[in-house]
């Protein structure tokens, strides 16, 4: 696949995998933790853990097959700049630690906490979360950009979803409106098991080893809301506007949507006050 275009985050040199998704050798970040286990520390010092380093390269953002809406083209080649992005969705463990440790009180959890990804959280919510957790661990935390974002879900496929086209192995993948559920628009191709959210992690990961990429929850990102990717940068810089933005984007689907949502090129947005059982985040930082 010539689309993808292996790079690599150190000087050394870099074999190119036979799938052309880059190898790279780790880096190591070191947090400076100052919270105590029992306050909590272990669960940065985990957050931390779970990050995965994603190799620089090119790739093709957009619907390269045609399938999708009309606000996932023009597809445009894209350098996607070194980083690292949350294995998994943010968790209720991790947002109530930030919570009580903010003196604020904890936000609804309608399907338990725990390892259930935080939902109802606004983009500001999750500006706050990262900005927090920068404060904590050492490490500059943000939001991924939406480039960012679908490189990281492609992990090296040009395809509706990082395993192929085949919908019926999406419920091995992710949590999306399945034949366990009501919704009308479910994927009446094969049975996931939730009918809500599912604890992260409970699908397969994708080759970059990321979870819950397709579905579980939506994905705000730091990018303001475009209609399509034309004048769009050829980098994986978050694309702002002149006079900022009150809508924001978001991607991958989720436990309420059917399987088109969960795409790794379909776009979705929301207003940066608005919070929803269906939309939460993830985290990265620069390497
Ligand atoms: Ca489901
Ligand atoms: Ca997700």
């Amino acid at each position: 696949m010539a689309a993808f275009i292996a790079g690599c985050v150190s000087q050394q040199p870099v074999e190119p995998a036979e799938t052309d998704r880059a190898v790279a050798e780790k880096i190591v970040v070191k947090p400076k933790i100052r919270l105590s286990k029992e306050e909590g520390g272990d669960i940065l010092h985990q957050l931390v853990e779970d990050m995965v380093q994603i190799p620089s390269g090119k790739f093709l953002m957009g619907d390269s097959l045609g399938v999708g809406e009309n606000d996932e083209q023009p597809v445009r080649e894209v350098l996607v700049g070194a980083f690292s992005i949350s294995k998994f969705e943010v968790t209720y463990e991790q947002y109530d630690l930030y919570t009580r440790q903010t003196k604020q009180p904890l936000i609804k959890a309608r399907w338990g906490r725990g390892k259930q990804p935080v939902v109802n959280v606004s983009w500001h919510d999750a500006q706050a979360f990262v900005a927090w957790v920068s404060r904590e661990t050492g490490i500059n935390f943000r939001l991924p950009s939406e480039a960012e974002w679908e490189y990281a879900a492609r992990a090296g496929s040009l395809d509706n979803y990082s395993f192929g086209n085949d919908a019926t192995k999406l419920c091995e993948f992710g949590n999306v409106a399945d034949r366990s559920t009501t919704i009308g628009w479910r994927n009446r191709n094969c049975n996931d098991g939730h009918a809500t959210t599912s604890p992260v992690g409970s699908f397969k990961p994708n080759d970059y080893g990321l979870y819950d990429m397709h579905g579980n929850v939506w994905e705000w990102l730091s990018d303001c809301w475009y209609l399509s990717y034309r004048d769009a940068p050829a980098d994986s810089r978050p694309r702002e506007k002149e006079n900022g933005c009150s809508i924001r984007s978001q991607r991958g689907g989720s436990w309420f949507y059917g399987n088109d949502e969960a795409r790794s090129a379909y776009r979705g947005s929301g207003n940066d006050t608005s919070k929803s059982v269906t939309v939460g985040f993830r985290i990265a930082h620069d390497l």
